[in-house]
């Protein structure tokens, strides 16, 4: 049975990848104020190419690849793209980026093509995870904005998934470890970029990132919330 609905989950997949791939991104592309959008496809399956990534994991002899633009800067500066592998991964953590965790929230998507950021000025692509620490703030909150507006992300932590960390956060973990709500069976949380079924509350709870959903997560975001430590949890002197 279990092998049935995977074959037809991968078929409904198939059906769906090639109704999307030619170019009809319309369900996720907020604009397209650049043009030439073809012309940015192609560099980007160079750059992958250039980079090593596999395109055809099943051994097709077509690219197996979705290029979504999810969202263009104010400024048309960059592009913020998705790309995907066509194939069926399931959830698991894309990576951490200050307050958000980026997850695959479907069947597909993010594979590990993962995340990438289109500058238009020097016509290139960079992983998102590159770029990151070096990017400036007014950037990364546009991108952070975006993400957590369309519930492409999360913040680490908010596992009642209103976009905000609070106590109630704390409280559902609470419950999670005295089996009062439904979080799975067991506590270990898969080690990021590792497919799993089913994690992402898991991965949401980590609020201190050492790989386990325990009390001390609920802890930690409970002294956060009081403002006497931060996200990483370093003690806030008293002012
Ligand atoms: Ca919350
Ligand atoms: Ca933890």
């Amino acid at each position: 049975m279990k092998r049935l609905f995977a074959i037809l989950i991968a078929a409904a997949m198939v059906f769906s990848v090639c109704s999307v791939s030619a170019s009809a991104d319309s369900d996720v592309t907020e604009s397209d104020p650049v043009p030439d959008k073809a012309y940015r496809e192609q560099r980007f399956v160079e750059m992958l190419n250039e980079a090593g990534y596999p395109m055809n994991p099943w051994e097709v002899d077509e690219q197996w690849y979705i290029y979504h633009e999810l969202y263009t800067t104010e400024d048309a500066g960059a592009i913020l793209v998705r790309g995907m592998y066509f194939g069926l991964s399931p959830a698991f953590c894309y990576g951490v980026f200050d307050d958000m965790i980026l997850l695959s929230n479907n069947y597909y998507a993010p594979s590990p093509l993962g995340y990438f950021v289109y500058d238009t000025q020097t016509d290139s692509f960079h992983a998102l995870e590159a770029i990151w620490a070096e990017s400036d703030p007014v950037f990364k909150e546009e991108i952070r904005d975006y993400l957590l507006s369309k519930g492409i992300t999360h913040l680490i932590g908010d596992c009642d998934s209103d976009n905000a960390i609070t106590v109630m956060d704390a409280t559902y973990i609470q419950k999670a470890m005295a089996s009062l709500s439904a979080f799975g069976t067991d506590d270990e949380i898969p080690e990021y970029g590792i497919p799993v079924y089913g994690v992402k509350q898991k991965y949401v709870s980590d609020f201190d990132r050492d790989g386990m959903r325990t009390v001390l997560d609920a802890t930690r975001i409970q002294k956060y919330k009081a403002n006497l430590i931060d996200l990483d949890g370093n003690p806030i002197p008293n002012e």
